[in-house]
């Protein structure tokens, strides 16, 4: 109590400032002057206690508020009020007053103590001050901008209100068009379907013809194999009658062994024509066939020869290389055209699986190109349709391009449609002065990433070596403060962070005379900040909110 009375001397704890005359103890605000009457008890502000008068700023914490204390450091709570007269008023922590370091640019938290504060407050009220004015500037010219972007936008909006009634009208006639064509087309080819009949039952028995006819050629290969075979001429094949036969040699040792044998007899020791015909020459003829270089790569209208392939494949398991062609046992069904086209021996010996990807490409596709033609009767030549039938395939052909004309129409209209409503429903600020921003992207470079944004739709990082662009995140909503939502705009489910979250960046928007990002940055791991500068968010009044601050 003593120590108390010592300090309530009526001095200490009153002052008085430049910019008023009222007294008020130390370290209160303007605002709060009138809670403090010197001649009345003093309540703390939480209502918790009455104490005299004296109490107040007498270095003894009374209020658990603090309240009882605004001009020392006593209270852990309490706030110290620096007037800054010539600058801005501040409220710092009470901890701060006199422990030696100048925080209030008037030194007034610093009374008693001994740094040696000087009073800055003129010249750092004239540097905000001048700042406070370019910014005003920059507000002024910048809403002024924001007013003609938000015209931009009502009028982009009105251009897209007025596009999507034009489009929803193209869309009814784009349906309509294409039901018609739809039904032409369906006409048209009926009348192709019936006059085609008659040629698919004349190629479906063609194909019959031919393919007994290729059964019988077959059988009369087989059975003069057969008979060559049959050294004996007893009707039957024996293993020891193909064991005197080189070609089967396969691994080339100068004998036909038991195993290479086995291969087309099985477990029996004889084969008689009817065996042969059905395992036995199947078996042996992609062999006979290669040695003898009539081997050749399938096509589309000889499966006989893919069979052979696949045969050769499994019965020479990649090693057909290695296989002889014996000159003495060259197959009978050795054709002179085959001879004219090998180049000797090394080629007859070719593996056939490389002779089939020797085929290039556009070889493969010119050959099945021009059996196409033939398929579909366009051929010069020999034109497969009479007039009338090739006149409505050519009808039908016609209708149905024009009713897929019709239908992706039909989809690129309701693709824009589509897009346009999508575009209408975000939201463009209160004015619509977000709007010309949409469709724009800007770019940022830092020490390490390029990054982009591109407003309402995405953001992405690029590295400065090179490689691809990450997404930071696709335009989701704004997320300033309640009270004013425009001030940011967030972008999330971008790229998913290794061992981390979907990357996602806040969109911070700053007053400024053109659109850039000022700044980006990564405050936690994959969560990235920008500063973006725009004359869209520029509003003359929060310059006056500024200039109605307390001093
Ligand atoms: C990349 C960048 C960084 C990010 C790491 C996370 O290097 O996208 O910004 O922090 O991945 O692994």
């Amino acid at each position: 109590m003593i120590f108390r009375l010592s300090l309530s001397v009526f001095a200490l704890f009153f002052q008085y400032t430049g910019t008023s005359e009222i007294l008020r103890p130390r370290g209160v605000a303007l605002s709060k002057a009138s809670l403090y009457v010197p001649d009345k008890d003093f309540t703390c502000f939480d209502g918790s206690l009455t104490i005299p008068f004296a109490y107040v700023n007498d270095d003894y914490c009374d209020c658990e508020d603090g309240s009882d204390e605004p001009g020392t450091p006593a209270c852990p709570n309490g706030t110290f009020h620096c007037t800054n007269a010539g600058h801005k008023p501040q409220n710092i922590p009470s901890s701060r007053v006199n422990d030696g370091i100048c925080d209030c640019c008037d030194t007034s938290d610093e009374y008693e103590s001994h740094a040696n504060c000087v009073n800055n407050c003129n010249d750092l009220g004239k540097a905000a001050r001048m700042e406070a004015q370019k910014l005003a500037e920059v507000a002024k010219i910048g809403s002024e901008m924001r007013a003609a972007l938000s015209r931009k936008g009502k009028q982009l909006r009105q251009e897209k209100q007025e596009r999507l009634v034009q489009l929803e009208k193209d869309k009814e006639e784009a349906e309509s068009l294409k039901k018609e064509k739809e039904a032409l087309k369906l006409a048209a080819e009926e009348l192709e379907n019936k006059a085609l009949e008659k040629y698919r039952q004349q190629e479906e028995e063609e194909k019959k013809v031919k393919q007994e006819e290729e059964q019988k050629a077959r059988e009369q290969e087989a059975f003069e194999h057969f008979h060559r075979l049959d050294a004996n001429q007893d009707g039957k094949l024996q293993k020891s009658e193909i064991q005197t036969q080189q070609t089967f040699d396969q691994n080339k040792d100068g004998v036909v062994s038991d195993d290479e044998v086995t291969l087309f007899f099985d477990t029996q020791q004889e084969m008689d024509w009817d065996e042969f015909l059905a395992t036995g020459w199947p078996r042996m003829r992609p062999l006979l066939l290669m040695n003898s270089g009539m081997f050749k790569p399938p096509t589309a209208e000889s499966p006989d020869s893919s069979d052979t392939h696949e045969e050769i494949e499994t019965l020479s398991q990649g090693s057909a290389e290695e296989l002889p062609l014996d000159a003495n046992e060259e197959d009978e069904t050795r054709n002179t055209d085959d001879e004219e086209d090998d180049d000797g021996d090394d080629e007859a010996n070719k593996n056939p699986e490389h002779e089939l990807y020797e085929h290039d490409g556009d070889a493969i596709d010119e050959d099945s190109a021009a059996l196409d033609e033939e398929h579909e009767g366009k051929s010069e030549d020999s034109p497969k349709y009479d007039e009338d039938t090739q006149r409505l395939v050519d009808e039908a052909t016609r209708a149905r391009s024009e009713f897929e004309e019709a239908d992706r129409n039909l989809r690129d209209v309701q693709r824009e449609i589509k897009q346009l409503q999508e575009s209408m429903e975000k939201d463009y600020g209160e004015e619509d002065e977000f709007a010309p921003l949409d469709g724009e992207c800007f770019e940022f470079t830092d020490s390490e990433y390029v990054y982009k944004l591109c407003p309402f739709d995405h953001a992405t990082q690029r590295s400065k070596s090179g490689g691809s662009e990450t997404r930071l995140g696709q335009w989701n909503q704004w997320s300033g403060p309640e009270e004013n939502k425009y001030k940011s705009m967030l972008y999330d489910r971008g790229q998913s962070c290794w061992n981390g979250p979907q990357r996602s960046a806040l969109v911070k928007l700053i007053c400024g005379t053109e659109n850039s990002i000022r700044s980006v940055s990564e405050p936690n791991r994959c969560e990235y900040v920008f500063e973006f500068v725009t004359p869209s968010i520029c509003q003359l009044s929060e310059h006056h909110a500024h200039a109605h601050e307390e001093l």
